[in-house]
Order: C-alpha cells, then structure tokens, then sequence
C-alpha cells in the first residue's frame, strides 16, 4: 500500500457509515457522494455550493465545463480538477464558506459496492487509469478513455479488505485489553507510591518527636556530665597513677618478702639441724680426753647456747606475713576495683556522701552536681569536660541522637523522591509508569538497538564491544508527524503523535551527545520498528506500544480509530 493510497484511507472512512444510507436515497448525479446530496436535489437549477451568488441551469451539473469557482458542478468529471483539493484538516465548504478557492467537494464519490465507499481526487477521474485502491467498482473511468475499461473488483477487495480488517480489529482489541492492565498496573503503581508517602509522612512525625527527645536527653545528659569531677587525662588521673605504682610496688614488695621468708625458713631450718648436732656433740663427747681442741669447741658451744635468746612465739606474726602474701586473702587490696571505679578520685576521696543515710545522700549529691554545674556555667569552675574523652552516657545519648536523625533525613529524602515522582509527566492515564524499565531491542544495520522506556535507548555494534549511550529519559512530548511505519509496511497515518525524548548519551567524536526521539505509535505488544540516524548521533526511533492506543492529544483515553493497528 502506497503513501498516497495510505492518506487516501482517510478520504475513506468517514463514509463507512454514510453507505448504509446511500442506497436508500434519490439518485445523485455521478460522482456526489450521500452527504453532499441535498446541494443536488433541486430538479432544475443548481447553486454553487461556497458561492451562492451563482445559480446555474441544471443541465449544468457534470457538462465536463467547470463553471463553479468551488468546482460544486462538477461532482462526476475532472473538468475541475484543477481546484485546489479539499483538505481533509479543512472545515467542508458547506460548513464554512470563508474559503471559496478551492474545491466544495472532496473528490470524486465511488459507491464501491461490496466494499467501502470512498473519493477519488478529482484528477483520477477518466485519466485512464483505474485506481482500485479507491475506487474498486472501476466507476472513476466512466468514460473509457482509450478503450480504459476498469472492471469491479469491490467484491474481491472487500473479502480481502474485511479479511485484513478482522485481523486488525483482533489485535486492536488485544492492544486495547494490554492498554487497560497497563493502565491498572499504572495505577496500581501510583497508589503504592501514595500509600508509601503517607507511610512516610506519619515516620517522620513520629521520628521528629524522638528526634526532639534525644535532642534533649542528650543536652541533659551532657550537663548531668559537667556536673561530675572529671579526672585529669588518662586512666585513673593522678590517684589512678599513684594506685597503679602503688600496686607495682606492693606487687615486688610481696614478692621480696616472700623470697625472704623461704630464705629465713631455710636457714632456720638449718640452724636447727646445727644446734641438734651440737647439742648431741656436747652430751656425747668424752671429757676423759684431754684434747683441748674438743674441750675448746665444748665451751663455745655452752657459751652461744648460754646467750641464745629465748625463742619467741612468732606465730602470729608468720601467719600476718603469710596473709600479706597471700593475694586471694581477705585482707589483699583488691586492685582492680580500685581500676574498675569509674568515680573521679575527689568523689573517691570525698565521698563523705557515704555517711549520710540513702535518701540524705542523693540529695545531697544532685545539689552538688547542681551546685557543680552552675559554677561551670558561669564560668567560675573550669568545665574539665572539655579537653577530656567524651563520657559514654554521652556517648551513647549522642550516637542514639545521630542514628533517629540518620533515619529521619533517610525518610524525608525517600519522601522527597516519592512526592516527585507523584507530580512526573507518565503521559495519558500515567501509562508509562506501568512501562519504566521494559525494554525492547531490535536489530538494524551493524547494531542492535534497545529502548528502555522511560529510561534509555542504547546501540552496540554486532561486532562487539559495549553498549553505546543514545540518550537518557529526558521527557515526555507530542509531536507531528507525516508518517510512521511499522516494519510490517502498514501505515499508521500522520498526525500528532506522543514521542518519549532521550537525550544526553555518549559523546559523539567531533559530534554533540547522542540523543533519541521514540516516536509511539498503537500496536499489540511494545517493538521497536525502525530506527534511523537523522543526523550524526541524533536518533530516531519508531516503537510501537499498546500505551498510546486510542489516545489521542488533549485527552485521556479515548476507543482506538482505524487509523492505527
Ligand atoms: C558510532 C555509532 C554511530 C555514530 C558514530 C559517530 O559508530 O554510534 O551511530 O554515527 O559512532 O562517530
């Protein structure tokens, strides 16, 4: 089907009702088609159709003499032909009579029985040529000009014509259907990103609320924390210091006293073992000899035995040193509380809280923290806080802090995100919300070409290599166009158009970065038909979609025509 017999389909269809009628009304002069039959119907003059002022005799009308500037006399002939042709965008001059210069008619009126009516332009009447595709019943060549003798085909194009329009009107109805879930998808779509927003508005009430709490612990916090003494840097400040030497030193003290307690329990042990061989020596000696040397060692003996002083009871004191030493005593310091205190050593030394009854003391001790916090405040005491580690109550009040408020800023963005999204262009009925993301491809030349709706279009090369950028999402837009055409060669007429602009890609050498006009047209399922550089890197895509069946600009969804499918 040809371009011209593609535009002609227009001339067409507004008549597919206008035949049923036809039959039944007066019989026209040749060429008049039934909506232009009440101008016809006076029996002896005719009127100019745009140009009332002039009234003709009847035998006028089809005289192959074009009389009417609107050419309105001559319905059946060519003889004003060369009128300029009714547009069919132009009002119908018996609608408007603004324009009287060109043709009131819209061509020559074919009954094409058995098939569907239609006009022929004025300049195909017996030109010689039959003109099936608009004309099937051969009637445009009345005249047979050179012997032209166009025999019917109506009845044949019909069958074929019904043929074919069944199995348009199959897949217009399945391109309908997958419009209607799109649109359910769609909108099921956008009321999961609404449920989502109030989800979030309610989070983030709530999460401002504990937000402000936190905000205030952590402050309280952070002042119950200038009111404690705070020990000077590193562990255990100056007493911490000192308890740590002390604890060394008792440590090798402990140790010193135990090596000389074995050693004095050794020595003692073996003085004993002397004094029993002396003792002994001295009882069993025999004073009958008279060796001086044994009479000499005798008396030292006596002597050191008569000076010895009497042994004492230290086992008291034995059993304090072996308490010193032993650590798991009940009397051993136990160092690592001392470590473990996490109370600045004035509350160490100071703690006179202590000896105060329970209630008294808590009293006590939040007046002087108080007391502690208004000198600090006003500048009278140094806030030892401020050089020093953060506490971990402050700690733990300000990571809580951070992490609520971490989770509100996330919530208000993703709100943010949402609420966009909400306000976004998705076209009629918001039907490309259903589509974002699904791509299809299609193969052209050396490449392979995708489109993701609402996303991206790509190309990569059948030889390899990576996918080259053709534009991201940039928006949505109407267009018009001459022409689009499926691959299957059918035409979808021209008209305005919705068209999807991808803009961006990659950058193309000594060129501007690629970019991709989808152009949409009806059709059954989501294909991409045709793709053509229009310029270097700047692409053009024809696609067909369900999405934009019978929509048409200006309106939301409205039934499909024949136009498309
Ligand atoms: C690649 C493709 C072509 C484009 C040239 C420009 O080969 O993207 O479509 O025309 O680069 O250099």
């Amino acid at each position: 089907m040809g371009r011209q017999a593609l535009s002609s389909i227009a001339l067409l269809l507004p008549l597919l009702t206008a035949t049923a009628n036809a039959a039944s009304e007066a019989p026209r002069p040749r060429g008049v088609g039934p909506d232009f039959a009440k101008f016809y119907k006076d029996t002896a003059s005719f009127v100019c159709i745009n140009n009332p002022e002039i009234k003709l005799d009847i035998s006028r009308i089809n005289d192959d003499y074009c009389d009417c500037p609107d050419g309105s006399d001559e319905p059946g002939t060519a003889a004003c032909s060369h009128i300029s042709p009714l547009s069919p965008k132009q009002p119908s001059r018996f609608e408007s009579s603004k324009i009287n210069e060109s043709q009131a008619l819209p061509g020559f009126y074919c009954k094409n029985k058995g098939h569907i009516a239609s006009y022929v332009p004025f300049t195909n009447v017996n030109d010689g040529v039959c003109d099936y595709e608009l004309c099937c019943d051969g009637s445009d060549e009345w005249e047979g000009v050179g012997g032209t003798k166009c025999e019917d085909r109506c009845a044949k194009i019909g069958k074929e014509w019904k043929k074919q329009d069944e199995a348009r009107q199959k897949s217009l109805s399945n391109a309908n259907k997958r419009r209607k879930e799109l649109v359910a998808e769609a909108e099921r779509l956008k009321k999961e990103v609404e449920d989502r927003i109030q989800t979030l508005q309610t989070q983030i009430k709530a999460q401002e609320v504990k937000v402000e709490a936190l905000t205030k612990t952590l402050a309280e916090v952070e002042r119950s924390e200038k009111g404690k003494v705070v020990r000077s840097a590193g562990k255990g400040g100056k007493l911490g210091v000192l308890t740590s030497l002390a604890k060394d030193k008792v440590k090798e003290l402990t140790e010193s006293l135990r090596t000389v307690k074995e050693q004095r329990d050794a020595s003692k042990s073996r003085i004993g073992e002397l004094e029993a061989i002396l003792t002994k020596f001295k009882e069993e000696y025999n004073p009958n000899f008279n060796d001086e040397g044994v009479k000499r060692a005798v008396k030292a003996w006596e002597d050191y035995a008569a000076s010895r002083p009497a042994e004492e009871d230290n086992t008291a004191r034995d059993r304090d040193v072996e308490d010193l030493l032993n650590l798991d005593s009940e009397s051993a310091i136990k160092w690592d509380e001392f470590e473990a205190d996490e109370e600045s050593d004035v509350e160490l030394l100071y703690k006179f809280e202590e000896y105060l009854p329970e209630s008294l003391r808590t009293w006590v001790d939040e007046k002087l923290r108080a007391l502690r916090i208004t000198l600090i405040e006003n500048g009278i005491l140094a806030d030892a806080h401020t050089d020093g580690p953060e506490s971990k109550a402050v700690t733990d009040a300000r990571d809580q802090l951070s992490s609520a408020q971490r989770e509100l800023d996330n919530d208000r963005s993703e709100l943010i995100k949402h609420q966009d999204d909400l306000i976004k262009d998705f076209g009629p009925d918001s039907i490309f919300r259903a589509l974002k993301g699904s791509c299809v491809s299609q193969d052209s030349g050396e490449y392979t070409y995708e489109h993701c709706f609402l996303d991206k279009t790509t190309q990569k090369s059948k030889k390899g290599g990576g996918h080259t950028g053709m534009g991201n999402f940039a928006r949505i837009e109407k267009i018009v166009v001459d022409d689009v055409l499926p691959a299957n060669g059918e035409g979808l007429g021209s008209g305005e158009r919705y068209a999807l602009k991808y803009e961006n890609g990659q950058h193309c050498w000594n060129g501007p970065n690629r970019s991709t006009m989808v152009v949409l047209a009806c059709a059954e399922k989501d294909e991409i038909w045709k793709i053509t550089e229009e310029e270097k890197c700047v692409y053009r895509m024809e696609v067909g979609t369900p999405a934009v069946c019978g929509v048409k600009e200006g309106q939301q969804t409205v039934p499909p025509t024949h136009n498309e499918l």
